[in-house]
């Protein structure tokens, strides 16, 4: 009962927080879009990042509110960022819970157009985790996300159960292929192959591909020569405020 009332008053009192991490463009170098990550400002525990949170917000049936509280943030600040030239996309990861809710799509409608962000400043990243038992339902938002113009990301591709289920099932633009992958390329000639074999697959599928975890240059290199789209991890940069994040781009560039 005491972290469920926390959990709201996180809600309540503005202690979300958010953070943002590059995606880059491999072929260009240049900077497609941010992914927001959520933070708990603790009013006495610090920063807390979503691992330590977010099942239980799950299980106290909150996820809602924070996924609307999250698109309210991540618009807000992507619209600073467009004031100041820089015409990022910016990627919320939104919970199987909150897929399933046919009102999801109007309101991601209705956030956009009260923002004042065309659809293409949107990417609504999805994780296979829970999606299997609830495919038609998520399905139908998806496709209604993408009728509009919102693009699709499935996220942590890879690591869940029904991966090319998913591939063949849900309309999606990209996939994001799983920082775990990446961990072993450099040693493992077999996790080497998974992610070469992913990348070929993906875009035979017409799908663009994200690497994350990117941590080297040797990482880099690898997914260079394989074609791969993207890449997000700490090779690019680590997680930043919405402040930074311009000041970041103009050393970027
Ligand atoms: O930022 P960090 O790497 O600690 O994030 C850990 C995981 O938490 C991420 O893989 C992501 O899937 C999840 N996550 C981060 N931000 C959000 C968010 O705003 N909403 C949801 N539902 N999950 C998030
Ligand atoms: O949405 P998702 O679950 O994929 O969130 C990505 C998480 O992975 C974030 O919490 C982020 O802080 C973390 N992360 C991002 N880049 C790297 C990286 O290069 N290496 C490692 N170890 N973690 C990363
Ligand atoms: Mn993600
Ligand atoms: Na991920």
């Amino acid at each position: 009962l005491g972290l469920r009332a926390d959990l709201r008053e996180a809600l309540d009192e503005g202690q979300i927080e958010l953070r943002y991490q590059p995606k880059v463009d491999m072929r260009s170098g240049r900077i497609s879009g941010v992914e927001a990550l959520v933070r708990w400002r603790h009013p006495t525990g610090g920063l807390r990042p979503p691992d330590l949170f977010l099942p239980e917000m799950e299980r106290a049936g909150l996820m809602e509110l924070l996924t609307r509280r999250v698109l309210d943030l991540a618009l807000t600040d992507c619209v600073r960022w467009r004031a100041a030239g820089a015409t990022l996309a910016v990627s919320v990861n939104v919970p199987a819970s909150v897929i399933v809710d046919p009102g999801f799509v109007d309101l991601v409608r209705g956030e956009l157009e009260l923002h004042g962000l065309p659809p293409s400043a949107l990417v609504v990243e999805v994780t296979e985790d829970g999606l299997i038992t609830v495919l038609e339902k998520a399905q139908r938002t998806l496709a209604g996300l993408r009728d509009h113009g919102v693009r699709v990301s499935l996220d942590d591709y890879g690591t869940g159960l029904c991966s090319l289920a998913y591939l063949l099932e849900l309309p999606a633009d990209e996939v994001k292929l799983d920082q775990r992958f990446l961990r072993d390329i450099d040693r493992d000639p077999s996790a080497a192959e998974i992610v070469r074999s992913t990348v070929s697959l993906a875009h035979a599928l017409s799908l663009r591909i994200v690497a994350e975890g990117v941590e080297t240059s040797r990482s880099w290199a690898s997914l260079a020569a394989w074609q791969c789209d993207e890449a997000q991890g700490y090779f690019v940069s680590r997680p930043m405020t919405g402040e930074r994040v311009l000041s970041w781009l103009k050393e970027w560039d």
